[in-house]
């Protein structure tokens, strides 16, 4: 946990660099959605790391791991601070960004594991094709879709590959279908990034002069974390002294590192091909870093929450509150910092369709809203509260162990267990680090979000509930 004036300082220079900012900002073009010509139509690059905390990058305030090439797309681009991924493990988040659902809703509860394990937590095997995604939508549309990285929507014995929801193109893991190439590579995973770029740019030159969208979704910085010599390099003074070990340090940092600087060759081929001005790129990732209390991330688990309680699978803001950067020169006001809009990965389709110009059948009912002013770098406020729920245990640290159900509206936050063993209420912008608990003093507020997010839970499809979930 950061004491809280490392929280302030982090704040304090996140407003900063927004002050500096609108000084040199660029008028951001609105326009209407759905009026655009097909030639003008933008392409989408959307850049997902898996396991990034919210407090791993330059321009998210840490001082120690170097990401040049991100912190340049945040200062030509519009930086959230109040981003939210809508589970707090791959597959739930992912599904969210897919289908603009939450993920709960497609039976998604926790990540795709063996059929069997699936089974016992009353999950399908994979996320059902019938789903509305972004790729499909977009493809029906006439963009060119392709997918590289991860896929972790499903795999196993009879599951659909990428193209059956809607992917023209794909190479991906934890999947069905053509696979990454190089996994018996002792150095796979470290080299990884590099693999699913060069793939990237390989889609993008075939694809263009037409509009794509394009999936770039890492396998890193998830544990196992192995990198190469050479990665590892730039933070040699962490290596412990007097024996023979890497440290956590310098193999997480090296890991972020280098898919820093993969990003930033993916964003200069599509500089260089003439692309950027017409190319929304976005960067996030799907949910808090790894803790290592887990098993395969004991030399690594380090990553960074900011100021937040909470790793990954907890509802506590780092588990959930994500990186999430948006570059679309000329339409974007560069080097904005928006700390007020409170965007969510439900939202990424509905915004990308209208960005698209894709009008979106009332029969889809989203859980996720139209942010594009908000990426366009005018904050809004959203008319739904978000809403999540975790059936299962969290580990680590009792600070990271939450409640069941988390619902945030306004500046509220309230988490809590259906039988109201945990109630817990937090002003999120006075209080980031939820260490404040309001319950008592604002009975009101809690019981109008505790009815509306019990009256949610109790749509979802119903399954077991782990033992140790929800307890401290
Ligand atoms: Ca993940």
């Amino acid at each position: 946990m950061m004491p809280e004036t490392t929280v302030m300082h982090r704040r304090r220079f996140l407003t900063a660099v927004g002050a500096a900012a609108t000084a040199v900002a660029l008028p951001s073009r609105l326009f209407a959605a759905g009026a655009m010509p097909n030639t003008k139509r933008p392409n989408f690059v959307f850049i997902f790391a898996d396991d990034l905390g919210w407090g791993d990058l330059g321009c998210y305030g840490n001082r120690q791991i170097k990401t040049p090439f991100l912190d340049k797309l945040a200062a030509q681009g519009v930086l959230f601070t109040q981003f939210y991924v809508n589970g707090s493990v791959c597959s739930p988040s992912r599904t969210a960004f897919m289908t603009g659902h939450y993920p709960a809703t497609h039976g998604v509860h926790g990540h795709f594991a063996t059929h069997a394990q699936n089974k016992a937590r009353a999950m399908p095997n994979w996320l059902d094709t019938k789903a509305h995604t972004v790729t499909r939508l977009l493809k029906d549309a006439g963009y060119t879709t392709g997918h590289f990285g991860k896929w972790h929507l499903g795999s196993g014995d009879g599951a659909p590959e990428p193209g059956e929801y809607g992917i023209d193109e794909y190479r991906t893991r934890s999947s069905n279908g053509p696979q990454l190439e190089g996994t018996s590579d002792p150095y796979f995973r470290a080299k990884s990034t590099s693999l699913i770029v060069d793939r990237t740019i390989d889609f993008i030159e075939k694809n263009r002069d037409k509009p794509f969208y394009v999936n770039v979704w890492t396998l890193i910085p998830h544990a196992t974390l192995h990198p190469t010599d050479e990665q590892m390099k730039p933070y040699k003074r962490y290596a412990p002294r007097g024996v023979p070990y890497k440290g956590a340090k310098q193999i997480y940092y090296a890991t972020v590192s280098d898919l820093d600087q993969q990003v930033g060759r993916l964003v200069k081929r599509i500089d260089e091909l003439g692309l950027g001005d017409n190319t929304l790129i976005a960067f996030s990732s799907d949910n808090g870093p790894e803790d290592f209390d887990i098993g395969n991330a004991v030399h690594s688990g380090i990553g960074d929450t900011g100021p937040f309680r909470g790793r990954k699978r907890s509802l506590y803001e780092g588990g959930i509150r994500m990186p999430f950067i948006v570059r679309w020169p000329g339409h974007t006001s560069a080097g904005k910092v928006d700390e007020t809009s409170i965007v969510a990965g439900v939202d990424w389709l509905p915004t990308v369709c209208s960005l698209a110009g894709v009008k979106l059948s009332p029969d889809l009912k989203g859980d996720g809203e139209d942010m594009s002013k908000a990426l366009l770098g005018t904050p809004k406020q959203r008319s739904k509260p978000l809403m999540w729920e975790w059936r299962f245990r969290v580990f680590g640290d009792m600070a990271h162990r939450c409640p069941i159900l988390a619902i945030r509206e306004a500046k509220w936050k309230l988490l809590m267990n259906p039988d109201r063993s945990r109630i817990e209420l937090y002003d999120i912008p006075k209080d980031p680090t939820e260490l404040d608990n309001v319950a008592e003093k604002q009975p009101e507020v809690v019981k109008q979000l505790s009815q509306k997010v019990l009256k949610w839970q109790k749509t979802l499809p119903p399954g077991p509930i782990e033992q140790l979930r929800g307890r401290r």
